[in-house]
């Protein structure tokens, strides 16, 4: 500042005042007031440095620069007093809070979020099989005719179509319809024309069909399971399904009933119960599943050799062996997205199925 050009007492008196109200400035707050009052647009700063266009033009220089110096200064003030403030802020925090280290970890959203009951028996089934040596196979929730039903051995006009209830899209120009899946079945078909046995899979997964009621819902879970090689026979599914209940129900035996049924997919077949001891209810028997030597016919249309290879099928509805394992008496409630239901029936997430661990913990 020179002192000689025109408003530049003005500008110190104006220098003085802003440092002063900057000093008052009791906490952060105020002093951001003070910083966007200050140096806002129509701020006195501002205001001063639009007089600029009115001076006669060689004071310009010599006002623009005196005018430059009044914010820097202010500027710097401003950081210097946020800074001692902020200061003092954190002194008094820590001057009143304390930290006890001996207090436990407060519970993350790992703890809080819940494992959907049929989620956990999923994960469950898929440890206990992949412990015999089965991997999962996955296909569309959204199937062709032909692979929901003409490859399982269910020609157009079977019974078994309509007793399916099946969801089917609008048919295509060419006839042919969409439909939606209303068993996991077409995965073991695909998994059959890819693959060579010796073939081991469980086939997981939602299904649909057109049912609703107490013990329906139109979108329901299904496992199913399949095992082709050269030499397998009933005896192979038998142990298999009484491994399996054994581990799913966590008993170290359990009772089991086959009793001869029919399916296009197999023959023979059979449905299967368990003593109800299993769960804790003796005397009742439970029907669980539904399985079967796979039907010749299956096997050709898989472009498997019948006279070569053989094998077993088995499948049962995931939602109902939930109600069983967990007491679970609503099946609707499954799917009624209810936060009170799923934080009593749902599991912790950092308790994963295991079969070294404990399956449900
Ligand atoms: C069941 C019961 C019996 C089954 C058969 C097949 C296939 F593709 F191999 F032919 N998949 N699933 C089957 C057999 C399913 O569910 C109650």
């Amino acid at each position: 500042m020179t002192g000689t050009s025109t408003g530049t007492s003005e500008l110190e008196a104006l220098q003085s005042e802003l440092l002063a109200e900057i000093a008052t400035a009791q906490d952060l707050a105020q002093l951001e007031a003070v910083r966007v009052k200050v140096t806002g647009k129509k701020g006195p700063i501002a205001q001063q440095m639009s007089k600029l266009a009115t001076l006669p033009a060689e004071e310009r220089k010599a006002f623009g620069a005196a005018n430059n110096a009044v914010k820097a200064v202010v500027t710097q003030s401003l950081e210097a007093r946020r800074a001692d403030l902020e200061e003092a802020a954190l002194e008094a925090r820590l001057a009143h809070e304390r930290a006890d280290v001996t207090l436990p970890v407060r519970p993350g959203p790992e703890a809080l979020g819940r494992i959907h009951p049929v989620s956990q028996v999923f994960d469950e089934c898929v440890e206990i099989f992949a412990d015999l040596g089965f991997d999962v196979a996955e296909g569309p929730d959204i199937e062709t005719d032909e692979m929901n039903f003409g490859k399982l051995n269910i020609p157009a006009e079977h019974p078994a179509r309509q007793e399916h209830d099946t969801f089917y899209f609008p048919p295509k120009p060419d006839g042919s319809r969409l439909l939606l899946r209303t068993h996991t079945s077409p995965v073991q078909i695909r998994t059959m024309q890819n693959r060579r046995p010796p073939i081991r899979i469980i086939a997981p997964g939602r299904v649909y069909r057109c049912d609703s009621d107490q013990t329906h819902t139109p979108m329901f879970h299904q496992i199913e399971g399949l095992v082709i090689d050269e030499t397998t026979h009933m005896g192979h599914l038998k142990w298999v399904l009484e491994e399996f209940c054994k581990a799913f129900f966590e008993v170290s035996d359990v009772k089991m009933r086959f009793r001869a049924s029919h399916f296009p997919f197999t023959e023979p077949s059979m449905e299967v119960d368990i003593g109800a001891e299993a769960i804790g209810k003796p005397g009742q028997w439970l029907e669980i599943l539904g399985c079967g030597m796979v039907h010749p016919n299956v096997l050709i249309n898989c472009g498997l050799d019948p006279e070569k290879y053989q094998g077993f099928a088995f499948g049962m509805g995931l939602d109902r062996l939930t109600m069983l394992k967990y007491g679970v008496p609503d099946l609707r409630a499954f799917f009624s997205a209810d936060l009170r239901w799923l934080r009593h029936y749902g599991f912790s997430v950092l308790d994963t199925p295991t079969l070294g661990g404990g399956l449900s913990g």
